[in-house]
C-alpha cells in the first residue's frame, strides 16, 4: 500500500470534500482517503499495482478541481 497526499485546489465545501472523496474512492485499489478542506489536500492510501497516481489525479480533476504536484 502507497500512501500519497495531493494538494486539491478549488474546494470550498463540505459537498466538494464529497465529491472528490467519492470520486477518488470510486477506484480499484483504492483502500481510503482522506480529504481536508482547510488544508486542501487529499490523503490517498491506494495498492500502486492496481491504480496510479495520474488515474487518482485524473479523478478529482474530472469532478472539476485541480491538482497540484
Ligand atoms: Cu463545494
Amino acid at each position: 500500500m502507497v500512501q500519497k497526499v495531493f494538494n486539491v485546489e478549488g474546494m470550498s465545501c463540505s459537498h466538494c470534500v464529497k465529491a472528490v472523496t467519492d470520486a477518488v474512492k470510486a477506484l480499484d485499489g483504492v483502500a481510503s482517503v482522506k480529504v481536508e478542506l482547510d488544508a486542501k489536500t487529499a490523503a490517498v492510501e491506494f495498492d500502486a499495482a492496481k491504480v496510479s497516481d495520474a488515474r487518482i489525479r485524473e479523478a478529482i480533476e474530472e469532478e472539476g478541481y485541480e491538482v497540484r504536484v
